[in-house]
């Protein structure tokens, strides 16, 4: 199975305590790391207003879109109020597939003269091409934790911007069953005790409503955040 096209479905908590406790308890904590992210848009930002959040981890690419076709899950007129505070996002790796994605939302935009043949590995061309920049910077230390439930991961998160977030994360191949994820993360809220049905912000959330005010408030008024 190719990971390079998968389905990240998610749920953001705040960590108290007593969860931090029952963490630890039912929880194996499989190590802790920091990485920085660095976003990119155009100045007008036309990749995130879709959506469309392209950014560099660790030297390497990644691309989260909305999810399209191919996937499995009730209608969303039935899903559970659990499922309603997971996110669903498409998650592309693979540096040519993001390439043609993000060249394909800004079409309009930029034109379509380019090729990428000849280009080396480590050529950051394609990005001045379409006009991209960076507009978030930061660094995160994460804790991970596994739990007997297979395939589910808890992340505790704390950007160095001062703002800590917990998630429950379950990775779906492509075409995978995004219905049986919802069903994992709201067994694993459960054990972990949480409650309220707020949507927790994420750390992007937090990062542009003190950098990028303006930008944010559009965000939330054409409903993306
Ligand atoms: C803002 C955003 C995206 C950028 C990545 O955000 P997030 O998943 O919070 O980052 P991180 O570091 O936890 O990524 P991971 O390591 O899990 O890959 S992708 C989608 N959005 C929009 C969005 C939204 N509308 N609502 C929620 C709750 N989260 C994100």
């Amino acid at each position: 199975v190719s990971f390079q096209m998968s389905v990240e479905v998610e749920r953001k908590f705040l960590c108290n305590a007593d969860i931090l406790k029952t963490l630890e308890e039912i929880g194996v904590c499989v190590g802790q790391r920091q990485f920085r992210d660095q976003y990119f848009d155009n100045p007008s930002f036309d990749l995130t207003l879709r959506d469309t959040w392209l950014r560099k981890r660790k030297g390497c690419w990644e691309l989260k879109c909305p999810i399209t076709a191919n996937v499995t899950e009730e209608p969303s007129g039935v899903q559970s109020e659990g499922a309603a505070l997971c996110s669903r996002y498409r998650e592309i790796t693979n540096l040519p597939e993001i390439q043609r994605r993000v060249k394909d939302v800004l079409k309009d935009i930029c034109g379509d003269g380019e090729t990428d043949a000849g280009r080396s590995q480590g050529d950051e061309s394609w990005l001045s091409e379409m006009n991209l920049v960076c507009f978030a910077d930061f660094t995160t230390v994460r804790q991970s934790f596994t739990l007997e439930e297979k395939g589910v991961q808890i992340d505790l998160d704390q950007a160095d911007f001062g703002y800590h977030v917990g998630e429950i994360e379950v990775l779906v191949p492509e075409a995978g069953d995004v219905q049986s994820a919802l069903e994992k993360i709201e067994r694993t809220a459960g054990k972990l005790g949480l409650t309220g049905d707020q949507q927790v912000d994420g750390k992007m959330h937090v990062y542009l409503q003190r950098n990028h005010p303006e930008h944010y408030a559009r965000l939330l008024r054409e409903h993306v955040l």
